[in-house]
């Protein structure tokens, strides 16, 4: 008998916070558990990609602060494509500093990052307090974090599973996953999202590695493959977007035993 729990089943649980129920059902109704990484440097592009992907995909990540052009009316024409094709938006910005510190990088310098992105994520390294500084400003508007208990990179340092977990469960109302290589907790209600990924396995000259979305969804049962130069060096990226989005929906079904 097959205990795993569906997408849709797990967005109705009765203790998952509303961010991770949103993104459960966008992901059963577009059938995709694919985000795609934009690291571009220009907005018009971000912009573009955002716009031709957004059907394929239930989250876009970004980083923001490799933009040569930020602006605030950038920002707002992200959420509008976010609203209009029904993905999340997810900086990747890798908090790591004391409570305090975290608290002005997230809502406040250039980027104002709560006003715009669902998603951020942190490192678990300060320990508690970044997530209470993070909390402070992301709760009250709805937002969600996702913890870095492991990293894709050759020689990471980032072991902290069990550590993670239990930082997750302790914050739970804001905490809704984990940035990881393979499924660390059994709790249903936590997403667990890995970047790394490409069709076929292997890494760049800079110490990425790479494993394909059967291998991150069915194997190692995660639940979001996050795609960067997979689908942004592709000739044709919507072509390759979908690729990827079908790959790891069709790895979600195997693992349901669909
Ligand atoms: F936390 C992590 C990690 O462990 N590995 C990553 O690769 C984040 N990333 C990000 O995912 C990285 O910063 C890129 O934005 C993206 C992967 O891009 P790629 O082009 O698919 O290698």
């Amino acid at each position: 008998q097959n205990l795993e729990l569906s997408y849709a089943d797990r967005a109705k649980l009765p203790k998952i916070h509303p961010l991770a129920s949103e993104l459960l059902q966008i992901m059963e109704k577009k059938q995709s558990n694919l985000c795609v990484s934009a690291d571009v440097t220009s907005s018009e592009e971000l912009l573009q990609l955002a716009d031709c992907l957004g059907p394929k995909i239930c989250m876009l990540k970004t980083h923001v602060d490799i933009l040569e052009d930020y602006t605030a009316a950038f920002s707002e024409k992200l959420q509008a494509l976010a609203k209009k094709h029904n993905f999340l938006i997810f900086e990747d910005r890798k908090f790591a500093d004391i409570g305090n510190t975290v608290k002005h990088q997230y809502e406040g310098g250039l980027y104002q990052i709560s006003s715009w992105s669902h998603i951020v994520n942190a490192h678990a390294v300060p320990g508690p307090g970044v997530l209470k500084g993070l909390s402070a400003v992301g709760k009250p508007l709805g937002r969600g974090c996702l913890l870095i208990a492991q990293m894709s990179s050759q020689g990471s340092l980032a072991t902290g599973e069990y550590t993670s977990a239990v930082m997750a469960e302790e914050q739970s109302d804001f905490v809704i996953g984990f940035i990881c290589v393979s499924k660390l907790t059994k709790r249903p209600e936590f997403i667990h999202m890995t970047p790394g990924v490409q069709l076929h396995a292997g890494g760049d000259v800079l110490g990425q590695q790479y494993t394909t979305p059967e291998d991150v969804i069915y194997s190692k049962g995660s639940d979001v493959i996050i795609v960067g130069r997979g689908v942004l060096e592709a000739s044709d990226r919507l072509t390759a977007a979908e690729a990827y989005r079908k790959s790891g929906w069709d790895a979600y079904r195997k693992r349901l035993d669909w």
